[in-house]
Parts: structure tokens; sequence; C-alpha cells
């Protein structure tokens, strides 16, 4: 299956959306409080996003470079966007009362990027779901007592049903994420996720509906790429030692979903520096947005992605379609490399010279980025300068080359 399209992005939007974005205290709000349903019907009953746009969603994360957008069609609270004919848990019985999922997809499409649905395998409102949200911990007698009799198989024949609605009735869908394995998290959730899913059934169905489909790797079976959440990888991922297509999933200020006293933000700056750093190590980046409870994404969200955009402007052709290079960078630094393209992201600034080794005679022009500027390169010859200490003891093969001490 060709899925060129998605190392060629390298940059998307994580889209997390549910009525958890009215407590505004963390997608995982149910569980977090120990919340009954009663608790939370309250969300549900004022669910009335007036201000979604997906068109302004769409644009903004076209704007800021990203190549595809991917939205939580149901988090573990279990509630739908979208009209599903096997609950009434969805947001056609709420106050707004209209499909979500259509207009985003239409919006998607309409801006040229790629549609991605995140779908929850965790489901704290089903009634028949092995795992009861006041009670996360399997072994506990509390939570046995409070999920006997439960029969997981009722729950894994509404998923597949589901999934089977969302990838019938939204036209092509690029991308899924399913989420997550009990495996990922072994001393939370014990027991066998693969089993309680049927995940080879539930994949096989995926490919045949959607025969394009690239689906990650959290339903316990090996899938199309990995994704390692809220951390860096040291190097390119491999799964029984080879090299895997991943993406790392990352969040702006640590909840996914809106949160809105949580003002621990991460820079544009070190946002950059994560996606440079996915690219080099032959990854995605997927960053997340959270919108509030009326459909607006929070504007340090939207200055927050407006800055990445206008790096990416200027920079954009040292990550799309780029990966990593076989030289090795100097510290603080990383490659990036699309054919005989190599591009070199300095984190440190100011250096007055950058020594990199490997590419003496390697290299036939060099300039900056963002403004096309020629790079003076030159070749020390390490007789010239035995003894030097400003510039001695660099090998034959180092190519220097001379900065402005002010970072342009
Ligand atoms: C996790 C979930 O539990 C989080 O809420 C979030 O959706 C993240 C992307 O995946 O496993």
């Amino acid at each position: 299956m060709d899925h060129a399209w998605f190392a060629e992005s390298r940059f998307g939007m994580f889209v997390h959306w549910g009525l958890y974005a009215l407590p505004a205290r963390h997608e995982w709000v149910k569980n977090r409080e120990r919340l009954t349903d009663e608790d939370y019907q309250r969300y549900f009953d004022h669910f009335e996003p007036d201000l979604y746009d997906p068109v302004r969603w769409a644009r903004l994360a076209k704007e800021a470079g990203m190549r595809y957008v991917v939205l939580t069609t149901k988090h573990h609270e279990g509630f739908c966007l979208w009209d599903s004919a096997y609950t009434d848990y969805k947001v056609t019985r709420t106050p707004w009362g209209k499909d979500l999922i259509a207009p985003f997809v239409e919006a998607v499409r309409a801006e040229g990027l790629k549609v991605g649905f995140y779908h929850s395998l965790i489901d704290w409102h089903h009634p028949e779901f092995p795992v009861d949200s006041r009670h996360p911990q399997r072994d506990d007698e509390a939570y046995k007592a409070a999920t006997a009799g439960r029969d997981v198989s009722k729950y894994a024949d509404y998923l597949h049903a589901q999934v089977r609605e969302l990838l019938t009735d939204y036209g092509q869908i690029d991308y899924l994420f399913f989420d997550f394995s009990y495996k990922n998290r072994p001393g939370e959730w014990g027991g066998k996720g693969a089993d309680d899913w049927r995940s080879p059934e539930l994949l096989e169905m995926v490919r045949e509906l959607q025969p394009g489909i690239i689906v990650n790797d959290r339903l316990d079976i090996p899938g199309d790429f990995v994704t390692p959440e809220q951390y860096q990888p040291a190097g390119p991922m491999t799964v029984d030692g080879r090299e895997v297509p991943w993406e790392a999933c990352q969040t702006l200020n640590g909840s996914w979903g809106y949160d809105r006293d949580n003002l621990d933000y991460k820079s544009p700056e070190l946002l950059v520096r994560m996606l440079v750093d996915s690219v080099a190590k032959g990854g995605n980046l997927l960053l997340n947005v959270g919108p509030d409870g009326r459909g607006q994404i929070d504007p340090r969200a939207t200055q927050t992605l407006d800055d990445i955009g206008a790096w990416m402007r200027l920079n954009n052709r040292s990550i799309y379609g780029c990966g990593p290079s076989g030289f090795t960078a100097p510290p603080d630094c990383r490659y990036t490399q699309r054919g005989n393209r190599l591009y070199l992201h300095v984190f440190t600034w100011p250096f007055r010279h950058l020594h990199l080794p490997g590419l003496a005679g390697r290299v036939k022009y060099a300039q900056f980025l963002h403004d096309a500027s020629e790079i003076r390169t030159r070749v020390i010859d390490p007789t010239q300068t035995a003894g030097n200490t400003t510039m001695g003891g660099l090998a034959p093969d180092v190519l220097t080359m001379d900065l402005p001490v002010v970072r342009p």
C-alpha cells in the first residue's frame, strides 16, 4: 500500500475534542475525578459548540505547515461526534444536534490536507465495556464488583459497527489512530486488548473499507506506524529489528483536551525543534490542539501555530520529504536530508564557526534557507594549524562554515 504521503508530510495536527472540553480540565477528567455517568451528564446537556468552524481549523493547520489533521471521533468518555446508529450518546442528541464529522472532513479536504480519525478503544460509557472509569485498576476488588457480568464481546460488536460507519459514511479517510492497547500501559490495565477488540478482524475490516488507509499500532497487533507519545525517540524506531515509520504525538500544554487553567505552553521554538528532531530521526510530529466547548481553538494555541507557520514558510524544504542523513551532525545540531540536499539545523547560536565532520569536499554550495544568502565554507589544512589553539586539532575531513556571530 502506498503510504508515501505520510512520510512526505512529516507534520500533522491532532484535535482532541469531546464533552471533556466543558469541564476544561483534561480529557481524562471523568476517570481522574471518578465522575459517574450522572455527574458527567451535565456536559452532554450543555454541549453546544456554536463557534465550531472547521474551515478555520483546517486553515490554521495548513498555515502552520501541517499536511494532515486527525480528529477524535470518540475519546475514552464514549461520546460520539457523529450521528451513530448504535448509541444515543452522540452529538445529535445534545443541544447542538448536528453531526460534527462531515463538516470537518469537508473542510480538511478543501484545504488539500489528508483526513485522519482518532477512535478510542476504551469506552467509559458503554455498559459492556470492561473497564469502569471509576476503578482504573483491573485487579482492584471494587473494580471487579462494579464490572462483574460485563460482556466485552458485545462492546467489540459495537466498536466494529461504529468503525464501519466512520469508514463508510465520510468518503476517503487517509489515516486512523486507534487508542489504546492495554499493552502500552502494562501497570494500569493488564488484560489482553487484542482479544477484547478482536483486533485482527477489526483491522481487516478497516483495510477492506479503506484500502489506502494508514493505521497506527495501538490495537496490540502491528500497524503501519508506531506512536511514541509525548517524547522524542532517541533515533529511528524499530520493531523486531526493522525500521518502521513513526509519529510522535505531542501536546501544547500537557493536556490533549481543552484545559483552561493550564498555561504551561511549550514555546514555538521548542516545538520546531521537536519537528526537526523527528524528521532527523525519520519520523513525523502530530501536534495537538484542544478546542473549547464552543469550538474555538485557544488564542495561545493559534499564536503558537502561527509562529511555527512563520518558520515553516521559510524552512519547510528541510522538512517535507526529508529524512535522516548518513552524516553525523555536530552537538546541538540536526541534519535532515532529501536526495543530495543536506539541511543543517543549528539549535544553539552563536557559533562563529561550525565544523562539520565528513563533509570536506562533499559540499558544492551552502546557503541559509531563510534568505538564500551564501555561507562561506572552507577546509582547514590540519598541517597548517597544528598547535594552533583557535583552529587546531581538526580532522582532515572537516568542513568549516563561517557563520555570522549574531543569529540571522
Ligand atoms: C492516550 C490517551 O489516553 C490520551 O488521552 C490521548 O488521547 C493520547 C493521544 O493517547 O493514550
